[in-house]
């Protein structure tokens, strides 16, 4: 599999970056998760559009013009002869010296690596997940806003490990006021009487763009659905629970914190949801021409 950097495209053994590159020594970059399918990137528009607005936020100049990422995007899964993919974009401050001071790295590196996509076990959408709350809260927004797609997942990886150490596949991270934030790696959402709901980003969470999605087909399906604070006991009484990201797409949730939620077996809203994302997935992209 070939990667690119920087321009060029490289043989997977080549693909190095410097060890003063200040993604590496500070985590200080940003990046995005893509997914294609049969030949069709997916949303491709929307990640670009999230990954420049990380990029932004902490002042990180991409080198590359918004067109000129999506050719290297496509071209890279053209290369490499993938139609069902996952695809990584890194672009992190690049090469500086050992201090912080991201004023001496002079040109950020942007990587894309592309890889066939493992998809998660089939078991786990028809039984559903068993989650835990975790103790690590999710960064505040004031200190490092998770709307930010930052090199930097030490929260999250920290959750993943107590969720790990628990015998869970996933954690459910709180605020630092015991609000539902979001999972490690997707959003979360549950339907109460027929009606959806999900924690608002500003709250400190990512926008998602599976949730995005997901938004959207309920509204096409006149299935209410709102943004609101949400509580540990919001989600023990909720009727459905299913999580949202690029790799999981959507995955039903049978189990928070050791009890049932709902009948304790994937819900029918869920079931419809997922079916029409996967409807989406296959009859929308950027074709890979
Ligand atoms: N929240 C967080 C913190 C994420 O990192 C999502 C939600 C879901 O967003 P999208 O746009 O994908 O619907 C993410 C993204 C992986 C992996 O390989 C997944 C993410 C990040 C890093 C790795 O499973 N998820």
């Amino acid at each position: 599999m070939k990667v690119y950097i920087d321009g060029k495209w490289v043989p997977e053994k080549d693909a190095r970056v410097s060890v003063f590159d200040h993604g590496l020594l500070y985590g200080d970059g940003v990046f995005e998760g893509i997914r294609s399918y049969n030949s069709h990137v997916f949303k491709l528009n929307e990640h670009i559009d999230r990954l420049y607005e990380s990029a932004n936020s902490i002042m990180l100049k991409i080198p590359l013009s918004k067109p000129a990422m999506r050719r290297a995007v496509i071209q890279t899964l053209k290369i490499n002869h993938l139609e069902n993919a996952y695809i990584r974009l890194v672009v992190t401050r690049g090469k500086g010296d050992l201090g912080l001071d991201p004023r001496k790295c002079r040109r950020a590196t942007t990587i894309i690596i592309t890889d066939r996509i493992k998809l998660y076990p089939k078991a786990l959408y028809e039984n559903g997940l068993s989650l835990i709350t975790v103790p690590t809260q999710r960064n505040i927004p004031e200190a490092l806003n998770p709307q930010i797609k930052s090199l930097n997942y030490l929260n999250n990886i920290l959750a993943k490990i107590e969720a790990n150490l628990a015998g869970a596949v996933e954690a459910i991270m709180l605020t630092a006021q015991g609000y539902v934030a979001e999972c490690t790696g997707e959003n979360i959402f549950i339907i109460k009487k027929g009606e959806l709901y999900t924690p608002p980003c500003w709250l400190g969470a990512l926008r998602g763009i599976t949730r995005e999605a997901i938004i959207l087909i309920a509204r096409r399906l006149r299935i209410p659905c709102a943004e609101q604070v949400l509580t540990r006991h919001d989600l023990f009484n909720a009727h459905e629970m299913f999580l949202t990201g690029t790799a999981a797409e959507v995955v039903p949730v049978v189990q928070v914190d050791g009890r049932s939620i709902g009948t304790g077996r994937p819900g029918p809203v869920t079931g419809l949801l997922r079916r029409e994302f996967r409807r989406m997935t296959q009859t929308e992209g950027v074709p890979i021409k």
